[in-house]
């Protein structure tokens, strides 16, 4: 059955319709971001360019690093975008866009989030890096899914119990990393562990401005989890929704953070763009090997 005009929204050029992209824009092996500004951060280290577009916060630039080419993808901001990115990302792969039918052959993108993040430990200073074993989602957007076949039921339901989860907030759910890709990656100067992904960055995150929040210990809570030693190490916005949705649509996903914010000592990078920098080029050179 092909799929509806109004499911699979096509531009007039053919592209998919927020991301602006044709399937010969794209190369399988992908770099997100979430600042659009990020994008030529990474690009500016290309041997050369061969497509760039934007359109509202998704900037994509397509070109080689050291010989292999790399598309460069911005999200913008939360899970809500990654819903888009990932969706679309993977019709332009996985979808006819002429018959509007399912591929036969599926085509599994290996994607590589650099993005930034908060620790939760004091041990894991600012300034460092942070591979996410796994994610925990905790603002619901996964829930839209089936996602039974990529939980962690054990870490979960200990999740709720140990920090009292309110029956009211989104389901906690634990996805893995893709074990592959993440061993291409790691090296023995970086941390790893769970990352906490939140819906916004104030309450949500535990921030306290002018709002009372609903559990103002949550993030001592989330702090001193502990599951068979295995820790959560920091907070974001996007891991556990771009490991959730590339394991459920057959696609390889690692998350790296660059740890510009210590929540367990309240301290701040005094250069977070140049850990981000440091970060791209150690990136960068793992992936073109
Ligand atoms: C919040 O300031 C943003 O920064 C972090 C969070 O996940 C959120 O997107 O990541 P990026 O620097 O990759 O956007």
């Amino acid at each position: 059955m092909p799929i509806k005009e109004s499911e699979l929204i096509l531009n007039p050029d053919g592209s998919i319709y927020h991301l602006n992209l044709r399937p010969e824009h794209i190369s399988n092996d992908i770099i997100f971001v979430g600042d659009q500004d990020r994008v030529d951060q990474i690009t500016k280290h290309f041997d050369n360019i061969e497509f760039t577009t934007q359109k509202r916060e998704f900037k994509t630039t397509t070109g080689f690093y050291k010989g292999k080419r790399l598309t460069v993808q911005s999200t913008g901001i939360g899970p809500d975008n990654i819903d888009i990115v990932l969706n679309e990302l993977d019709a332009l792969v996985n979808i006819d866009f002429k018959t509007r039918e399912i591929k036969n052959n599926h085509t599994a993108l290996n994607i590589v989030r650099i993005g930034t993040s908060g620790s939760l430990q004091a041990d894991i200073p600012v300034d460092s890096f942070l591979l996410s074993s796994h994610a925990i989602d905790l603002n619901g957007m996964l829930q839209a899914y089936k996602v039974d076949e990529i939980s962690h039921p054990e870490i979960e339901n200990e999740f709720i119990s140990q920090t009292n989860w309110s029956a009211k907030k989104a389901a906690p759910l634990v996805v893995a990393n893709n074990k592959t890709l993440a061993d291409k990656i790691i090296s023995d100067v970086i941390y790893t562990g769970i990352t906490a992904t939140a819906g916004g960055f104030y309450g949500p995150q535990g921030r306290k401005l002018r709002l009372a929040l609903q559990d103002e210990n949550l993030n001592s809570k989330i702090d001193s989890f502990n599951f068979n030693a295995i820790r959560i190490t920091n907070l974001e916005m996007e891991t556990s929704a771009i490991y959730g949705l590339s394991k459920l649509l057959g696609h390889n996903a690692v998350s790296m953070n660059a740890i510009i914010a210590n929540r367990a000592n309240g301290t701040f990078s005094k250069k977070p763009a140049q850990v981000v920098e440091d970060l791209i080029q150690y990136t960068l050179d793992k992936i073109a090997k």
